[in-house]
């Protein structure tokens, strides 16, 4: 037993499985999670329905970096990221409300790893930040990525050897002027449109 109730437990010792609180992961520090599954209790995090409002599984605050990890249903909302993140090889097998969402700026970095079974969102971008998925798929879902409707702050996407699969609506959708997206090796089959955007894609 505790004297104190804290609704967060250290990454360090967070132990593969459901998961009854977020799991936060400092500044500096690196979440390894050695392709181990985790889920959301549906109770305490979220049922991964469209429901707003669900915790999310990990909680990257600015500078953390989350590696090797498998979610799958419930996932609730996700990943949160507070800015300047390394999301390396990290898996959905059954996105929730959204699978990740940037909530800080900086630099957001999606290396490898996949996607699926999403009502809606992917990556759902909260805060201006510069947002990178490089080496990820995506399969069975409403977009990819989508900056928080109706803002209209500055963002940077850039998209390396992605494929998107069997998306409802589209590959990135924005509502902002200063959103500007860049790719190469852009792969999909079965989306309707690639851009819901203000501005045009430009190849790099
Ligand atoms: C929707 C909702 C936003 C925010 C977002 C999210 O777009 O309108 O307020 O909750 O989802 O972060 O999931
Ligand atoms: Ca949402
Ligand atoms: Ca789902
Ligand atoms: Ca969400």
């Amino acid at each position: 037993t505790s004297l104190l109730s804290i609704n967060v437990f250290s990454a360090t010792s967070a132990k593969a499985g459901v998961q009854k609180s977020t799991i936060v992961i400092k500044g500096g520090e690196t979440f390894d999670g050695k392709g181990q599954k985790f889920w959301a209790d549906k109770n305490t995090l979220g049922d991964g329905s469209q429901k707003e409002g669900q915790k999310p599984i990990f909680k990257l605050e600015k500078g953390a970096k989350l590696k090797n990890v498998v979610i799958s249903a419930p996932a609730a909302d996700g990943v949160h990221c507070y800015g300047d993140n390394l999301v390396e090889n990290v898996v959905w097998e059954d996105i929730g409300e959204d699978a990740l969402t940037v909530k800080g700026g900086g630099t957001i970095e999606i290396k490898g790893g996949s996607a699926k079974k999403g009502d809606d969102k992917c990556f759902q971008i909260n805060s201006s930040c510069t947002f990178k998925v490089s080496n990820f798929t995506a399969d069975t879902i409403g977009k990819l990525i989508r900056q928080n409707g109706g803002k209209t702050f500055k963002l940077a996407i850039y998209l390396d050897n992605v494929t998107v699969k069997n998306a409802k609506e589209c590959v990135v959708r924005s509502d902002s002027s200063s959103c500007n997206v860049y790719y190469r090796n852009l792969k999909t089959s079965n989306v309707p449109k690639l851009w819901i955007l203000k501005t045009t894609p430009k190849s790099y």
